[in-house]
C-alpha cells in the first residue's frame, strides 16, 4: 500500500494478511531470562512467517513451567493444559476427532521423560501428526529444582547434590520408536530454532524436538550441564539448518556436495548444509550411533537427526475419512439400528 508523507506505514503482514501480532499471547510470568520464554517468541515468529491460520492451532500440554507457556503465545489458537505427563493421549483424541487442526505439544523434560515416558513412547510409536517440544532444562522447574531423568550424570545441583543416574536421551528413544521427524535444538540459538520449527510445521507425522531451554532460577549455575554456559560451549552443531517454505520461489544455488535438500510434504525444502562426511538424516542407524558418540563425547549435538517424510501417519494407518469427526453428522457416525440388530443377531 501507498503511504504519503509523515503517515504511519501499514503494518507488515505475512502471507495470509496477518501482522505478527496475531500471533502474541498473553504476557508471560515465567522468570525473566528462562530458555521457555525464548521458545515461545521462536513459535510466534515460526508460526507468523509460515502463515498459520491461529484457529486451526491446538496447543497442548502437561504440568510444569514448560506446560504453562502456552498461554504466552498464540491466544487465538485452541489450548488444553492436561494433567501431568498426560499431553499424549489428550492430543490424540483431539487430534482423531479434528484432524484439520495443527497440534502443538508444550512439555517438559520431567512432563515428558519422568512421569509421562510411558505415554510419549506410545505417542512416539504412532506417528500421529504432530509437533512435541520438550523444554529440557534437566530439572522440575515448577517444583523447584529437583533433577528430571535428562539430567546428566554427574551434574551438580545448585545444593551440591550430584546426579548418578543416566540421562535419558530423548531424541535416540524418539527415533528408535518411530518418529519422524526429530532434532535437537537450543534456546538461545535463534537461527536454528527458527529454522527447525518452521519445518516442523510443514511434515506430515510426529516431530520431537528436544530443545535445551536453561531454568535460571534452578539450573543456570557452574556444575550445571543444562546451564546458559555450558550449552554455549558445548552445543555442536550436526549441520546448519535452513527451510524453504513452498510459498517463497527462491532458487539458491546450493553445493550437492555440502548440502542435503529434504523435500516436505507440503513441497516446502529443508535444507541441511555443511554437513559431517556421509551422515544421512534418512538413515535411523545412523542417526542413532551418532547421538550415541555425541554423548560419549560430551557433546550436545544439534540440528535434525532424523526425518523420513515416507512413513504413513497414525491417520492413514486408521483409514480416518478426511473430514473430521467431531463435525460429521450423527447420521454418518452412529450406525443404523438394522446393523446394530444384524451384529448381534450374528452373536446369538
Ligand atoms: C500427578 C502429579 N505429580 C506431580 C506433580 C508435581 N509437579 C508439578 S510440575 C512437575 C515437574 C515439572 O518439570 P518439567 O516438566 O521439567 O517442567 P519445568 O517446570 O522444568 O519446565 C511436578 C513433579 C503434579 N503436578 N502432578
Ligand atoms: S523456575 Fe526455572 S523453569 Fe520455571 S520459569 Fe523460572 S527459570 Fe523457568
Ligand atoms: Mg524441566
Amino acid at each position: 500500500m501507498a503511504t504519503t508523507p509523515g503517515s504511519t506505514p501499514a503494518p507488515k503482514t505475512n502471507h495470509i494478511g496477518l501482522t505478527v501480532i496475531e500471533y502474541k499471547g498473553g504476557k508471560t510470568t515465567l522468570c525473566a531470562g528462562c530458555g521457555h520464554n525464548a521458545i515461545s517468541e521462536r513459535i510466534i515468529d515460526a508460526m507468523y512467517e509460515m502463515g498459520v491460520e491461529p484457529h486451526r492451532v491446538a496447543k497442548m500440554s502437561g504440568i510444569g513451567c514448560s506446560s504453562k507457556s502456552p498461554a504466552y503465545f498464540m491466544s487465538k489458537s485452541h489450548s488444553f493444559n492436561s494433567v501431568h505427563g498426560r499431553m499424549p493421549s489428550v492430543t490424540t483424541g483431539a487430534m482423531l476427532a479434528n484432524r484439520t487442526l495443527l497440534a502443538l505439544g508444550v512439555s517438559g523434560d520431567g512432563d515428558t521423560a519422568s512421569i509421562g515416558i510411558g505415554q510419549f513412547v506410545h505417542l512416539m510409536r504412532r506417528n500421529l501428526p504432530m509437533i512435541y517440544i520438550i523444554e529440557d532444562n534437566g530439572v522440575y522447574g515448577l517444583t523447584k529444582g529437583q533433577f528430571s531423568a535428562t539430567a546428566d550424570l554427574g551434574s551438580v545441583l545448585k545444593t551440591g547434590v550430584i546426579n548418578d543416574l543416566p540421562p535419558i536421551d530423548t531424541c535416540a528413544l524418539a527415533i528408535q520408536l518411530g518418529a519422524t521427524f526429530v532434532g535437537r535444538s537450543f534456546s538461545g540459538d535463534k537461527k536454528q530454532l527458527l529454522a527447525m520449527l518452521k519445518a516442523a510445521i510443514a511434515h506430515n507425522g510426529t516431530v520431537m524436538l528436544d530443545i535445551i531451554s536453561p531454568c535460571v532460577t534452578f539450573n543456570d549455575h557452574e556444575g550445571s550441564t543444562k546451564s546458559y554456559k555450558f550449552t554455549k560451549d558445548h552445543e555442536e552443531p550436526l549441520h546448519d539448518v535452513t527451510f524453504v517454505p513452498h510459498f517463497e520461489d527462491i532458487n539458491v544455488e546450493y553445493d550437492a556436495g555440502e548440502t542435503i535438500n529434504v523435500k516436505m510434504h507440503d513441497g516446502s525444502k529443508l535444507r541441511l548444509h555443511k554437513l559431517e562426511e556421509d551422515y544421512n538424516p534418512t538413515d535411523k542407524l545412523h542417526a542413532l550411533g551418532r547421538l550415541a558418540k555425541a554423548h560419549q563425547e560430551g557433546e550436545i549435538l544439534t540440528g535434525v537427526f532424523y526425518v523420513n517424510t515416507q512413513a504413513p501417519t497414525f491417520m492413514e494407518l486408521l483409514n480416518m475419512v478426511d473430514e473430521p469427526l467431531a463435525t460429521l453428522p450423527e447420521s454418518r457416525v452412529r450406525p443404523p439400528k438394522e446393523v446394530l440388530e444384524k451384529c448381534m443377531a450374528a452373536l446369538r
